[in-house]
């Protein structure tokens, strides 16, 4: 079914702002995305209605929270369709998730022991790994790239072997676009024994994975790159992992026991949501999934499948204007550069449009070191943009190469 994109964004207040005295142009949903006023409202109504702390009271407040954080959780793994309510862990983001899965592992790994990342990665599927590494003695194999942004199958393939234990992929590459064949990765991993976290920080506001079909071990993701609030997110594991990993913070209400003695550890999912969690956020974050899935993935992929389509067609038509990350499968985000201009100087010049993109290196640091640039200049769209926002931001990018040559 076709997207009714106007209706849509009577849904979202802050697209009918002005910025420099433009109408705003938001084109860097990869970073975060906007929130329509059905999650405001949820958010508005927690704190108006029933803010109480969860899990430890008998008061009606507390038992509306609780109801309603644990409903939350409910929606968060039918949708990813997660076999288990306890194995979605509540985060604080991508980050906390995959800090949670690294910090566990330490126990687990040794010198000789390998974990595989890919050269597409964001900064937090990196460094989290580094740092284990540094602890355990195990060391850190990366999977190359072609110079669309992809990657090297067959070279993943030769560095799988009895050595490796952990394999790091995220779904959707957040400088690039590249969708990454995480089924095939997954496959090739368990092949050899190795367990696999898949980084879905920009894949879950574009598709609706399906967990249990996909077989990963682990799942990250953040709320606020899918119309839910920051400061929220999940971790999926599979219950034999989530049973084996150690906690990662220690607090209240991740135990059953404390004593000066000896603590014992609570059931999941609570072993893992140490201190008072970000309650509005979860429930925001059902709130956040409950309106993407109104609107439909399939119709949300289609039409933001035009728009890149509409996007990359009308950039290319500009004289020395080169895109990053051109693989068959890609998902709606654009970064470029234009020969001999900074991409800090593209992204001031149409930000004084008012239009938002994000320019730099996008915390993925060893993909622009792969294409030798500083940074480039990224227009991520989401499903509330139209193909008068893409005229807007070739027109901006026009002028600014006027400017700027
Ligand atoms: N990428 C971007 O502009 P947090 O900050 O924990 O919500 O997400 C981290 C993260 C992890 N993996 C990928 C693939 C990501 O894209 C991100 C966040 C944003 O691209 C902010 S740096």
């Amino acid at each position: 079914m076709a997207l009714n994109v106007q209706e849509i964004r009577n849904d979202f207040p802050i697209l009918h702002r002005e910025v420099n005295g433009h109408p705003l142009v938001y084109l860097d949903n990869a970073a975060t995305s906007q929130k329509p006023q059905q999650v405001i409202d949820t958010l508005v109504h927690y704190y108006s209605h029933y803010n109480a702390n969860i899990h430890r009271g008998v008061h009606t407040l507390s038992q509306e929270a609780t109801d309603a954080y644990e409903i939350a959780r409910k929606k968060i793994q039918a949708h990813f369709n997660i076999r288990h309510t306890h194995e979605v862990i509540f985060t604080s983001g991508t980050t906390h998730g995959i800090n949670l899965v690294a910090n566990g592992f330490s126990s687990f790994l040794k010198e000789g022991d390998e974990i595989i990342v890919s050269a597409l990665e964001h900064h937090s599927n990196i460094v989290p790994w580094q740092m284990l590494c540094e602890r355990t003695g195990a060391t850190l194999k990366v999977i190359p790239l072609n110079e669309n942004g992809t990657l090297i199958f067959s070279e993943y393939e030769q560095l799988l072997s009895s050595a490796t234990k952990l394999v790091f992929v995220n779904h959707i590459s957040n400088a690039l676009g590249t969708i990454n064949p995480i089924a095939k990765i997954i496959e090739k991993a368990h092949e050899v024994g190795a367990a696999v976290l898949i980084d879905g920080a920009q894949s879950c506001s574009h598709v609706k994975p399906d967990l249990q079909a996909l077989d990963c071990d682990f799942y990250v993701t953040s709320a606020h790159k899918m119309c839910g609030p920051t400061g929220v997110g999940m971790l999926y594991g599979k219950l034999e992992w989530l049973n084996k990993l150690p906690p990662y913070q220690g607090g209240g209400e991740m135990i059953k026991e404390v004593t000066f003695e000896k603590t014992t550890y609570a059931d999941l999912p609570h072993k893992f949501e140490a201190g008072t969690p970000n309650i509005a956020g979860g429930i925001g974050f059902g709130a956040a999934l409950e309106y993407l899935n109104n609107i439909g993935f399939e119709a949300i992929a289609q039409y933001e499948s035009e728009l890149l389509a509409y996007a990359t067609e009308e950039l290319l038509k500009i004289e020395g204007l080169k895109i990053y990350g051109t693989g068959p499968d890609k998902t709606s985000v654009i970064s470029f550069n234009i020969e001999g201009i900074h991409p800090y100087d593209i992204g001031t010049i149409v930000d004084k449009l008012g239009i938002a993109v994000r320019t730099g290196h996008h915390c993925a640091q060893p993909i622009m070191d792969f294409y030798q640039i500083p940074g480039t200049v990224r227009a991520s769209f989401a499903f509330y943009n139209t193909m008068e926002e893409v005229d807007r931001l070739v027109s901006a990018v026009k002028k600014a190469k006027m400017m700027l040559s």
